[in-house]
């Protein structure tokens, strides 16, 4: 039911010629499937039969022709020049980022107006089609009813931006009446789920060499809609903050925007009660100087309010944040010998003080929880100075700890707030905005993870897809030389595959009682995974790493400290004088957090990237269960400079993501599908039109509906040599495969 009605939408969507360039033409040459999808940009591109003065019409690349990536960048480049953002690349939605405002793209007025079109898809293409899309899919109890909007793309592309108006789309598309009676905009839990966005930016986001606003966290936020498909609650699940960021800032970037919103929106009594005059400096807030848009505290303050988070409440956190930045502050200097404690340095000693008062917790115990270890053998306990490194690692292990739970106590919170009772909600719209792919002068376990998550979407894409497409010719029957495309599944089996690979063999470090050593990993590395094509070492190399092929490009991994890392550990004794503090809030976000030492003797049970994977597997369960729509952001400059196109640059997130494979494939094949009787519904007339005036013998009552459509393409194409007819259309076993020529043909 459902493949009849969207294949029968596509076919209306073609006629009503949405996307122009759809008169192509009749005679025009059908392009070859096996046409190179690697014309470089400087290969040599047959001819151009598509008018190059028109190309920025062209609201649809598989209609450019012929399609290859340099017409198609070539395409994308016209119409950003032309201002115009947004280009559909057959069932994807390519989305370029315009560095620069763009208000009445994105008013009341324009959402009014793609939810009340008859068919929306006859207008401009807009990351609204794919929201209206997607919510008339739910009105219309399309199976798979759920939907998922995947927005992808590189760091600073625009996904978070995307996202954010998707959200605000339904909040306002979908807002009960009363909501858009009061007042034009969104109000009470319309209100609060978009409110979600400024408190999760604030904590999870950072200005980076690549982006000012870039997410260092995953979301996928699902909103839920009653059976009058209004929005009536919303949850979030969160995927691996990047809570390293809180103790260390790569060179040039800052902490997260929550750090310096506090520096510069602070009240005299803010200021006094964290002790943070305005001239204090801070080892962990590097770059203050440099002043973002997303630098609005009030804006926090004010979301946390509607959020339903009280005064006193963000009066815990903002006491929290700034013991933090204050730990930051206390440095520990070498003993003389090795048995003896690493002593404070003056100022350390105050700003000790200072944190140990913020986050509620006595002094004395703090200063020595950070500077002695406690080793448990058997039923007693020894305890052993910290070197100067290793008190360090426990002062930043604690600062990133407590800022990693107090941003998943936010996210609880937000769920809390805004997630509505399962029985009043019948189906989901999700909105998956995850961090782009990654690749640095340094990369580390971060990195991994993060392109780990991007390979996994990649698949889900592809299988979905391109498998999809080509798989539905094979079962209808239909000849056709596959057109290549990359599969990623040789790095996945590389990464996370068994019984051997990057994340089993990482986690069995992990969870051997020593010390890690970089070159013990590196050793099993080249050992046990050799034989893929996928991962290479620089032999040469004095730093241990790995290389990895990634769909999107090679990435080579430091190893050195990935081990720790992956253990993540928590010093039991940092844990239970937390536990203690009298910040209510501080013992609620460490209730029931387990320690190193509660772990079966020391070895790390759950490690980084077991969690991860076990949080990216349970997403993509929830993404298979549901209709996907793609939107592939596009970054068009390295600088973020507004309306600034580089072909280089983006010739290679085109590649990258795939979007030639998808737009060739669509083009090159039979991109409308009509299933038999759908298709002698509209176009029988013809038949019995022709057939008008022969005698009773000549018309076959009892055939069957292939037989039927047959008879009409034998009728209409009988002027047509073999050669020309299968070019335009081919009968599969329930359903008809037409060209975009061949439609026009019947239509006319
Ligand atoms: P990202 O989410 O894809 O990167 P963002 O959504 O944060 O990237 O976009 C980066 C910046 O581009 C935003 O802060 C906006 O200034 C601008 N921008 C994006 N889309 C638009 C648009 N449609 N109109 C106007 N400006 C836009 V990352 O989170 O770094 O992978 O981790
Ligand atoms: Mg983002």
């Amino acid at each position: 039911m459902r493949e009849s009605e969207k294949s029968m939408k596509s076919a209306d969507d073609s006629r009503n010629g949405h996307k122009n360039g759809g008169k192509a033409g009749l005679l025009e040459k059908i392009i070859s499937p096996q046409t190179s999808l690697n014309d470089s940009l400087d290969g040599e591109v047959q001819e151009f039969l598509t008018d190059e003065s028109q190309l920025h019409t062209f609201d649809d690349l598989t209609k450019v022709n012929p399609v290859t990536p340099t017409t198609v960048l070539k395409c994308l480049q016209a119409r950003y020049r032309a201002q115009v953002f947004y280009t559909q690349a057959g069932c994807t939605l390519v989305a370029l980022n315009p560095f620069q405002p763009f208000p009445d793209l994105y008013s009341l007025d324009m959402m009014k107006q793609y939810h009340a079109a008859p068919q929306p898809q006859e207008l401009k293409p807009h990351v609204f089609i794919v929201a209206e899309e997607a919510y008339r899919n739910i009105r219309d109890q399309l199976e798979p009813l759920n939907q998922s909007l995947v927005v992808s793309g590189e760091s600073g592309a625009g996904k978070t931006w995307t996202s954010r108006c998707l959200m605000k789309y339904y909040a306002t598309v979908a807002a009960s009446s009363s909501a858009l009676k009061s007042q034009s905009t969104v109000e009470r839990i319309e209100r609060r789920v978009l409110d979600s966005n400024p408190i999760m930016e604030a904590f999870g986001n950072a200005c980076t060499l690549r982006n000012n606003n870039s997410s260092r966290f995953g979301k996928f936020i699902q909103l839920q809609l009653n059976s009058g498909q209004l929005l009536v609650g919303a949850s979030v699940q969160t995927y691996l903050l990047e809570k390293t960021r809180v103790s260390c800032q790569p060179a040039s970037e800052r902490n997260f925007h929550i750090f310096y919103q506090m520096m510069r929106g602070a009240t005299d009594e803010q200021r006094r009660e964290w002790k943070m005059p305005l001239n204090q400096s801070f080892d962990w807030l590097p770059n203050s100087e440099k002043q973002i848009e997303e630098d609005v505290f009030e804006e926090t303050v004010e979301a946390m309010l509607h959020m339903g988070i009280k005064a006193e409440t963000q009066r815990h956190i903002l006491r929290i944040l700034a013991g933090i930045l204050h730990l930051g502050n206390v440095k520990f200097s070498s003993p003389g010998e090795e048995h003896q404690l690493c002593q404070l340095p003056e100022d350390s000693e105050e700003s000790m003080q200072t944190a140990a008062k913020l986050l509620s917790v006595p002094a004395q115990e703090f200063v020595t929880c950070l500077r002695v270890r406690t080793l448990k053998a058997g039923k007693q306990s020894l305890l052993k100075p910290c070197s100067q490194s290793e008190c360090r690692v426990r002062r930043d292990c604690l600062a990133k700890t407590i800022y990693s739970q107090l941003f998943e106590w936010l996210v609880t919170f937000i769920n809390n707030s805004i997630c509505a009772d399962k029985s009043t909600w019948s189906s989901f719209i999700g909105v998956l905005d995850v961090y782009g792919f990654e690749c640095f002068h340094v990369n580390k376990l971060e990195q991994l993870c993060i392109n780990y998550a991007n390979e996994k979407l990649q698949q889900h894409f592809v299988a979905h897809y391109l498998k999809a497409q080509q798989e539905e010719y094979v079962s209808e029957g239909l000849q056709w030389s596959f057109v290549k495309y990359q599969d990623n599944q040789s790095c996945l089996d590389l990464l996370e595959g068994s019984p051997v690979s990057v994340f089993s063999l990482l986690n069995e470090e992990s969870r051997l009682n020593r010390a890690s050593d970089p070159n013990m990993l590196r050793v099993r590395l080249e050992k046990e995974l050799s034989d893929n094509p996928n991962i290479s070492w620089d032999k040469f190399s004095r730093v241990p790493h790995f290389t990895v092929a990634h769909y999107a490009g090679k990435v080579s991994y430091q190893i050195e400290g990935m081990v720790e890392k992956n253990k993540d550990p928590v010093p039991a004794e940092l844990m239970g004088l937390l536990q203690k503090s009298d910040n209510p809030l501080v013992c609620q976000i460490f209730a029931g957090m387990e320690s190193e030492n509660s772990t079966t003797r020391g070895l790390t049970k759950v490690t980084v990237v077991s969690k991860f994977k076990n949080s990216l597997e349970s997403l993509m369960s929830i993404l298979l269960n549901t209709t996907p729509h793609y939107t592939r952001c596009i970054k068009p400059n390295p600088d973020c400079r507004p309306l600034t196109f580089k072909q280089e640059e983006v010739i290679l997130q085109l590649e990258a993501c795939g979007i030639v494979q998808t737009i060739h494939i669509s083009a090159a094949g039979f991109p409308i599908r009509i299933p038999f009787k759908g298709f002698i519904q509209r176009y029988g007339l013809i038949l019995k039109h022709l057939k008008m005036g022969k005698s009773s013998d000549d018309l076959h009552v009892d055939i069957s509906p292939q037989q039927e459509v047959e008879q009409l393409l034998s009728v209409v194409l009988n002027q047509r040599s073999c050669d020309e007819r299968c070019s335009l259309v081919h009968c599969g076993r329930t359903k008809v495969f037409l060209t975009q020529a061949m439609l026009d043909m019947l239509e006319d």
